[in-house]
Protein backbone atom coordinates (compact mmCIF):
# COMPACT_ATOMS: atom_id res chain seq x y z
CA UNK A 1 0.00 0.00 0.00
CA UNK A 2 1.67 3.22 -0.84
CA UNK A 3 1.20 6.50 1.26
CA UNK A 4 -0.10 9.75 -0.45
CA UNK A 5 0.37 13.61 0.32
CA UNK A 6 -1.87 15.73 -0.94
CA UNK A 7 -0.86 18.87 -1.87
CA UNK A 8 -3.18 22.17 -1.63
CA UNK A 9 -3.18 25.29 -2.77
CA UNK A 10 -5.47 27.82 -1.63
CA UNK A 11 -5.66 29.60 -5.47
CA UNK A 12 -5.05 28.00 -8.59
CA UNK A 13 -2.41 29.50 -10.57
CA UNK A 14 -2.36 30.04 -14.08
CA UNK A 15 0.91 28.22 -14.69
CA UNK A 16 1.92 24.92 -13.01
CA UNK A 17 3.89 25.44 -9.74
CA UNK A 18 6.16 23.35 -8.94
CA UNK A 19 6.85 22.48 -5.07
CA UNK A 20 9.75 21.45 -3.42
CA UNK A 21 9.70 19.20 -0.83
CA UNK A 22 11.91 16.86 2.13
CA UNK A 23 10.80 13.65 3.11
CA UNK A 24 11.73 12.61 6.91
CA UNK A 25 10.45 10.27 9.53
CA UNK A 26 11.19 6.82 10.80
CA UNK A 27 10.81 4.78 7.81
CA UNK A 28 14.02 5.09 5.66
CA UNK A 29 13.57 6.25 2.03
CA UNK A 30 15.55 3.08 -0.81
CA UNK A 31 14.47 0.98 2.06
CA UNK A 32 11.05 1.43 3.10
CA UNK A 33 9.93 3.12 0.53
CA UNK A 34 11.33 3.50 -3.46
CA UNK A 35 13.61 6.29 -3.80
CA UNK A 36 11.88 9.50 -5.11
CA UNK A 37 13.56 11.74 -7.19
CA UNK A 38 13.51 14.52 -7.55
CA UNK A 39 11.54 15.43 -4.67
CA UNK A 40 9.39 18.18 -6.32
CA UNK A 41 5.33 18.09 -6.90
CA UNK A 42 3.83 19.87 -9.78
CA UNK A 43 0.60 21.81 -9.07
CA UNK A 44 -0.65 21.78 -12.81
CA UNK A 45 -2.37 25.22 -13.92
CA UNK A 46 -5.65 25.79 -12.87
CA UNK A 47 -5.68 23.26 -10.51
CA UNK A 48 -5.32 23.50 -6.26
CA UNK A 49 -4.38 19.99 -5.75
CA UNK A 50 -1.65 17.50 -6.39
CA UNK A 51 -0.88 14.50 -4.78
CA UNK A 52 2.51 12.92 -3.12
CA UNK A 53 2.98 9.20 -3.95
CA UNK A 54 5.29 7.03 -1.87
CA UNK A 55 5.10 3.65 -3.01
CA UNK A 56 5.87 1.44 -0.07
CA UNK A 57 8.89 -1.31 -0.11
CA UNK A 58 8.30 -4.98 1.79
CA UNK A 59 11.38 -5.30 3.59
CA UNK A 60 10.10 -8.60 4.90
CA UNK A 61 10.67 -7.42 8.61
CA UNK A 62 8.35 -7.40 11.30
CA UNK A 63 8.60 -4.08 12.69
CA UNK A 64 6.38 -1.50 13.87
CA UNK A 65 4.54 1.28 12.09
CA UNK A 66 7.12 4.06 10.36
CA UNK A 67 5.80 7.08 9.39
CA UNK A 68 7.30 9.68 6.24
CA UNK A 69 6.58 13.00 6.99
CA UNK A 70 6.60 15.35 4.12
CA UNK A 71 7.47 18.93 4.03
CA UNK A 72 6.90 21.48 1.69
CA UNK A 73 9.89 23.84 1.37
CA UNK A 74 10.19 26.02 -1.49
CA UNK A 75 8.12 27.01 -4.56
CA UNK A 76 10.44 26.20 -7.40
CA UNK A 77 8.30 27.46 -10.13
CA UNK A 78 6.77 30.37 -10.74
CA UNK A 79 9.32 32.02 -8.22
CA UNK A 80 7.37 33.09 -5.28
CA UNK A 81 7.17 33.09 -1.52
CA UNK A 82 5.69 29.93 0.75
CA UNK A 83 3.60 31.80 3.45
CA1 LIG B 1 10.35 -1.20 7.13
Amino acid sequence: MNGVFTVTQTKASSVDTVVNYTLAGTALEGIDYTTVSPHTVTILAGQTTATITIPTLDDNLVEATETVIATLTSIAVPTATLR
